[in-house]
Parts: structure tokens; C-alpha cells; sequence
């Protein structure tokens, strides 16, 4: 009988790897990106996993004769000898010459956009959203996507290292965590349920399980508005953590996790910060501000006047941005304080000023990536708490479960990663880095 036993051989050459096989024979794989003939020989430059390679053919490489079926977008296995090239682009300036093409298979059409110029030339990004499929192949939408993928990689690993355990709640609520009027209600066998618009009462529930857990998921919030900054599904990496001595214990982990992010890109996925000429921050240290000396800063160094004492409006971020910026040499910074009444109902309120609460948000180059602060962990306090925010406490019976039997001080935080890629690689709308955005307007593709 015949098995399988997990070993996973190799027989082609990968991203980074060309460097090792200088002279020698190798094979690769991937589609055929850009044919460009030339006077007695072609470049055929193939999309493999994380670059492109450039291949040469001329026949007097090899007995190889070019396959006219071999047009752009094809998926072929190409064979040749690795020879250093100054003018190689990507893939450590190697090239390949060409010995033998192997058709793995063709296209039925032509594709609908050029995909292979440096980047998507004057196609609008409904149109690049509309053919997600095939526009992402064009190596700098793609880039995007890896750099993201980095973003969550770093937090991820950055909380492993802190002792953080990965949870996995449902997105199928019994109730909304974040209160307002954005939630999606859905129809659960004739129960009325929620999505989740975060993981807020489950990561809480663990923290008196595993005292340190943190989330990487889709969460789902029903904006009515069509804002340049708002998703109705997004991804949220959320953490939350136990016996905290206050919630600067919060804003200490996330700069530590950010910094490590930072460097990550820097490092590992530098090929895709480089492509997508990424303003990585350098973070030393996050300056922070109390919410009230921040409307104090906006109405006397910027003359703006506040519709909304209460929260800032985007303009009022920008320029606490700009502020950072330009006097504290800053990308971010922490608004701590907010008032207790624009904060949901787990949110502790300061002790020493009731009115506001020990929380806090954080603005990336004047757009808020992060709301977190410390949670009210006593009983009584939490039950009081949402009977004055309207709530019944009946409701929320297995949410009560971690403080009726004991919860440490803790506390927690939620980014938005899309909002953090989006102002990372300087976009103006969170949809450039959102894969499959679904907004008021679009669920497809
Ligand atoms: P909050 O609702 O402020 O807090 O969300 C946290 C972060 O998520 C991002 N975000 C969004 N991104 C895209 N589209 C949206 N519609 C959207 N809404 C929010 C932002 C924001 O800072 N449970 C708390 C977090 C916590 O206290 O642990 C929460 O979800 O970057």
C-alpha cells in the first residue's frame, strides 16, 4: 500500500534562494509574467511565490525551441542555469537562462487589466476591487498583502514570546460587546443573535483561564456610513491581560509588540517594503496625552473649535498627528482619559475623576488604530456599571461569569489592521489594504 509520510521535497528554487545556485541548473515554477522580445532573444520574467525572476531565451542556450502557445499569464515550469546579472531585478540579481519550458497549463483568456507594469496604472480602485482575483497579481497589490501578512506575523509572535495564549471566540454573539447601533442581527433558527463586533466578552472570559490571550479575526460592525476609513467586516488583533498594575501595562505591551512589528517588516520583508517604498516608523518611545489637554492643545495651538467634547472628530486626529509629528518627532501617539461616556461599559472609570475612564486610543500618523484600557473587574462595580449604561445584566449572565468568580485587574486592546496597513503604505483609503473589503456598497467579490 502506498503512504505518505510528510516528508516535503523540494526540486525548485525559491525567493532568496538563487544566491546558492550561481552556475548551476535549476527549475522553477510560476506563471509567465511579461514576455519582452529583443533582437535575437526574449526575456521571460516569471511571477513565482514572492518576486518575479527574469529569464532569458535564446537558442544558443540550449536546444530548447520557444512554444508559441506560451503567452502571458501562463503557468510553466521553467529549467535553466542561474547566471548573476547586474540588470536582474528582485530575486538577488540573478537570472535564469533558459533550457527547457514545460507548459503546465494556459490561460482561457486574456486577463482583463495589465497586471505586469510596476504597478495598476490608472484603474480605479472599484475596478482593482471588482477583479481582486487578478489584479492582486500584480507584485505590488500582492506586496500589500505580504506586508500585512507581516503585521499579524509580529503580533503574533511578539505576544508568544510574552506568554500569550491564541484564542479562537465565535463570531456568532449572544449579545453585542461594543453597545451602539452597528451591529449586524442575524436570524439564528428563529433566535435573534449578533456577529461579533469583537472578541471583547470572550477574551476578557480567558483572561481568567490563561491570564494572557490575544486574537487575530474578522470582527463585523454595520456602519451605515461610506467613509474612507470605516470596513464592515475588518480584522481586529486584539490582546488582553491579567494582573496589570495599570493600564500603562497596555500601552507598554502594544509599543513593545509594534516595535518588534517595525523591525519585522524591516527585516523579513523588506523585498515588499522596498517595493512599496513603506515609511516603516522608527519607535523609541510613544509620547502620551490626556484626552482633555489634547482638546486643550486642538482649541489654543490650532484655533479648531470642537463640535464634540466628548470624542475627536478625524480632523481633530490629524492634527493631533501633525502635532506629534512635528514637536515630539513622533508617528504615534496615546490619547489617554477619554470620557466615561463615549466608552463602553467594561471600560473602568479613572478613580480619581470618575467623568473619565482608564483607557486609551492610538493615533498612527493622525488616524486611530487602537482603543484599549483597563476593564472594570469587580462584580458589583461591573453590574452597576451597565444597569447606568441601560443594559440588562440578566443578559450578559456568562459574560458576569469571570467577575462573580474572581478576575484579576486587567485589561486589553483592539487594532485595526487594515487602518494600521493603510497609513503604513500611505493610502487614503482603507480599502487599498483590505484583500476582499466589504463596505455598504460592495460584498463581492
Ligand atoms: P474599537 O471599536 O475602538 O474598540 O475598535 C478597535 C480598533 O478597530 C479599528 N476599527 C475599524 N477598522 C475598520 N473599520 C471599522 N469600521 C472599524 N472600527 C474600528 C480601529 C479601532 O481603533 N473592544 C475594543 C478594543 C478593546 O478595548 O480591547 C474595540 O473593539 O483601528
Amino acid at each position: 500500500m502506498e503512504k505518505i509520510n510528510g516528508n516535503i521535497t523540494k526540486n525548485t528554487v525559491e525567493y532568496g534562494e538563487f544566491k546558492n545556485y550561481d552556475g548551476q541548473i535549476v527549475t522553477i515554477t510560476g506563471y509567465v509574467h511579461r514576455i519582452r522580445e529583443m533582437t535575437g532573444f526574449s526575456f521571460i520574467i516569471i511571477r513565482t511565490t514572492r518576486d518575479t525572476v527574469q529569464c532569458v531565451y535564446s537558442p544558443d542556450f540550449s536546444d530548447y525551441r520557444f512554444d508559441e502557445r506560451i503567452t502571458e499569464e501562463s503557468c510553466v515550469k521553467v529549467t535553466g542555469k542561474v547566471v548573476s546579472s547586474k540588470d536582474a531585478k528582485g530575486n538577488d540579481r540573478y537570472e535564469i537562462q533558459i533550457h527547457d519550458i514545460v507548459i503546465l497549463s494556459l490561460p482561457a483568456e486574456g486577463l482583463p487589466i495589465v497586471i505586469n507594469k510596476k504597478q495598476l496604472d490608472n484603474i480605479q480602485l472599484n475596478t482593482v476591487l471588482d477583479l481582486r482575483p487578478v489584479s492582486m497579481r500584480n507584485p505590488k497589490e500582492r506586496a500589500i498583502f505580504k506586508l500585512q501578512e507581516g503585521i499579524a506575523r509580529g503580533f503574533r509572535e511578539f505576544l508568544m514570546s510574552q506568554g500569550f495564549t491564541e484564542i479562537r471566540s465565535p463570531k456568532i454573539n449572544y449579545a453585542g460587546a461594543e453597545g451602539g447601533t452597528n451591529v449586524f442581527k442575524l436570524d439564528y433558527f428563529g433566535k435573534q443573535v449578533y456577529l461579533a463586533q469583537s472578541p471583547q466578552l470572550y477574551k476578557q472570559a480567558m483572561v481568567g483561564v490563561f491570564e494572557r490571550v490575544f486574537e487575530i479575526a474578522p470582527v463585523f460592525r454595520a456602519e451605515h456610513h461610506d467613509t474612507s476609513r470605516h470596513l464592515n467586516e475588518y480584522t481586529s488583533m486584539d490582546f488582553e491581560m491579567g494582573f496589570i498594575e495599570s493600564f500603562e501595562d497596555i500601552m507598554n505591551m502594544e509599543t513593545g509588540a509594534l516595535k518588534y512589528i517595525m523591525n519585522l517588516l524591516k527585516t523579513e520583508y523588506k523585498n515588499e517594503v522596498d517595493l512599496l517604498h513603506a515609511d516603516i516608523p522608527e519607535i523609541n518611545e510613544i509620547p502620551v496625552i490626556k484626552f482633555m489637554d489634547a482638546k486643550e492643545l486642538l482649541m489654543k495651538k490650532f484655533k479648531y473649535q470642537p463640535t464634540d467634547m466628548k470624542d475627536f472628530d478625524p480632523e481633530e486626529e490629524q492634527l493631533l498627528g501633525k502635532y506629534a509629528k512635528k514637536e515630539l518627532n513622533s508617528d504615534f501617539l496615546f490619547v489617554t482619559h477619554y470620557p466615561s461616556k463615549k466608552r463602553p461599559f467594561y471600560t473602568m472609570d479613572d478613580p480619581n475623576d470618575p467623568e473619565y475612564t482608564l483607557s486609551f486610543d492610538l493615533l498612527f500618523r493622525g488616524l486611530e488604530i487602537t482603543s484599549g484600557g483597563q476593564r472594570v473587574h469587580d462584580y458589583n462595580e461591573q453590574v452597576a456599571k451597565m444597569i447606568k449604561c441601560g443594559m440588562n445584566p440578566e443578559e450578559f449572565e456568562t459574560y458576569l461569569m469571570l467577575h462573580k468568580y474572581g478576575a484579576p485587574p486587567h485589561g486589553g486592546l483592539g487594532i485595526g489592521l487594515e487602518r494600521l496597513t493603510m497609513h503604513l503604505l500611505g493610502f487614503k483609503n482603507v480599502r487599498e489594504a483590505t484583500m476582499f473589503p466589504r463596505d455598504i456598497n460592495r460584498v463581492t467579490p
